[in-house]
């Protein structure tokens, strides 16, 4: 029997912090055996906020170098960067067309996100509608990620159900896969908030190429 299909993604935003690596990386790793694996750079939603293109480009290939010394092995995972992927964006469209403006505006990230931008885009509302196609498209079966994107899974899983009722069975319906030994690990200076790898506080993370002493 074919293998089921693991996905998941990472914002090519900084340096991966021992958030991202035990939220969404060990799993991969400890499972990439067990699954079809596939592991992509997420940059078409890092654009959602401001991006210094040079930088970006940069941190999409460091990203994919550290994917692979973390212990994501070439040889059993599919690694791409989604913007080359050019039907994600295609399906993210159909899917939009069939997302409430209502279920969108209830996703906590959201309302934290566009509370900190003065100006947020729209990119910033329909972000979980392109995660849904990165999902959808691959036909994955388990997306392992931290706490804080479970709510974007499970809105995945209803936009999936209600396309299939509407158009006949499309699309896989996934489940999400946390790890048990860190839903959400906290920011160091503000321990209310989760650590972010975009933080511009350097004390607030612990990144994963930081020496002894800087940790
Ligand atoms: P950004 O600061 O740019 O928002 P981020 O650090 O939140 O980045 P993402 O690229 O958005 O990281 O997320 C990559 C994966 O890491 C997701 O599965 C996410 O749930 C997980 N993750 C992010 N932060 C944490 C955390 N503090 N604890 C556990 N998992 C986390
Ligand atoms: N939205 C996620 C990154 C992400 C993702 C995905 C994770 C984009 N598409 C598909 C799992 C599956 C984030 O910001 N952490």
């Amino acid at each position: 029997m074919d293998k089921k299909v693991m996905l998941t993604g990472l914002q090519p935003t900084g340096v991966i912090t021992l958030g991202n690596y035990v939220g969404a990386i060990k799993q991969m790793v400890i499972n990439q055996d067990k699954y079809n694996s596939v592991i992509f750079i997420a940059d078409m939603h890092s654009i959602t906020v401001p991006q210094d293109p040079k930088e970006l480009h940069e941190n999409i290939r460091s990203l994919v170098a550290l994917y692979i010394a973390c212990g994501i092995d070439p040889k059993k995972n599919t690694i791409f960067i989604q913007s080359e992927n050019e039907y994600i964006a295609n399906i993210s469209w159909l899917l939009e067309c069939n997302t409430y403006y209502g279920e969108l505006s209830r996703m906590t990230q959201f309302k934290d996100k566009s509370l900190k931008h003065k100006n947020f885009t729209s990119g910033l509302l329909t972000y979980p509608v392109l995660m849904a196609a990165d999902i959808l498209a691959m036909d994955t079966n388990v997306v392992p990620v931290g706490i804080d994107q479970k709510q974007h899974v499970e809105l995945t899983r209803d936009i999936a159900i209600r396309f299939n009722k509407k158009y006949g069975e499309t699309f896989v319906i996934p489940d999400v896969m946390i790890s048990d030994s860190g839903t959400k690990i906290m920011n160091l200076v503000e321990p209310t908030k989760k650590m972010s790898k975009s933080s511009n506080n350097p004390k607030s993370v612990i990144r994963l190429l930081d020496d002894e002493k800087t940790i």
